[in-house]
């Protein structure tokens, strides 16, 4: 069998040159219908059915030089049944986009608070050591695209993508959102200085980077939400991811704290890295609120 014959330099395997793929994907579907009314498979028979070629699940398409370099980072933590949907539905939705990707959980160690933002910043950090990505999607878990022309590329401004989700009959609950499904190039990313580390629990940091993005000079795009359309697997609350009561103080203060708190002032330890063959797992231990 032909495996893997994407390749960084734009060849394939056997040395030919591949021709750039197109700007509009060619087998792109349109509205998908996702339903959670069945069980998802296990990460045994989605690694069956989408054979992305690498270790990590670094996709590249076969036969043409993909566009874009997209680093899809998902924040996380004990969300197996979320994320086996989340590589069910948005695999082949991915390869069909003809992108050039590999997913990345960032997975938050132990039992305290959770801290989505931060591990976002991780997920940033360390996907950057392992390729040269151009394009990060910051991505919950528990969101699945309904179009595949909502392209996970980068676009000369940041995008905010879930603009049309189930649970907020598909209209922006406010127009600063910023939360959910949100992308940046890697310049657009450390021009803010990433994400604040200073958010634990639920809440805020997504409104704190609308700031940061604001406060640089730059602009949010959209789609429109019958393309930029989302199914949120609905949940409880977990322990552990509380809402934080500081973040409505914490966030009239973004434009004063943002060059002090991100990449900048990042702190970690990686617990471990597997490879697997759809996706990447880091376990790190973020050291807890200070
Ligand atoms: N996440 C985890 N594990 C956790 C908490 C959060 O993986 O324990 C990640 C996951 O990627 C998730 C994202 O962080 O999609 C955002 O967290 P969330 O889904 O809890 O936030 P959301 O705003 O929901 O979607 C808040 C709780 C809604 C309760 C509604 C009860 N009907």
């Amino acid at each position: 069998t032909i495996k893997h014959i994407g390749s960084t330099t734009g060849r394939n395997i056997t040395g030919e040159i591949l021709p750039d793929c197109p700007a509009d994907p060619p087998h792109l579907q349109g509205s998908l219908e996702i339903s959670f009314s069945n069980k998802p498979g296990t990460f045994d028979a989605i690694a069956a059915d989408n054979p992305l070629g690498k270790d990590g699940g670094h996709f590249q398409p076969p036969f043409c030089k993909a566009r874009s370099k997209v680093a899809i980072i998902i924040p996380f933590r004990n969300r197996d049944q979320h994320f086996q949907y989340f590589l069910h539905f948005m695999l082949p939705i991915l390869q069909r986009q003809q992108l050039d990707f590999r997913i990345y959980i960032i997975n938050q160690f132990g039992s305290g608070k959770f801290n989505r933002a931060k591990l976002m910043n991780i997920g940033f950090v360390e996907a950057s050591k392992d390729y040269d990505f151009g394009c990060f999607v910051f991505h919950d878990v528990d969101l699945i695209l309904e179009n595949d022309k909502c392209l996970y590329t980068c676009p000369n401004n940041p995008r905010h993508l879930s603009v049309g989700v189930d649970k907020f009959n598909y209209r922006l609950p406010y127009s600063a959102i910023f939360g959910g499904v949100t992308e940046l190039t890697r310049e657009q990313f450390v021009k803010v200085n990433g994400y604040s580390n200073s958010f634990w629990g639920w809440g805020g940091e997504d409104d704190d980077m609308y700031s940061r993005i604001k406060t640089k000079g730059m602009n949010i795009m959209r789609y429109s939400s019958d393309i930029s359309r989302y199914k949120m697997i609905s949940h409880q609350r977990e322990r552990g991811n509380e809402a934080n009561p500081e973040r409505f103080k914490m966030i009239q203060k973004t434009h004063q704290t943002m060059n002090q708190d991100g990449l900048n002032t990042l702190k970690y330890q990686v617990v471990s890295r597997d490879l697997h063959p759809t996706y990447t797992n880091i376990t790190v231990n973020l050291f807890g609120p200070s």
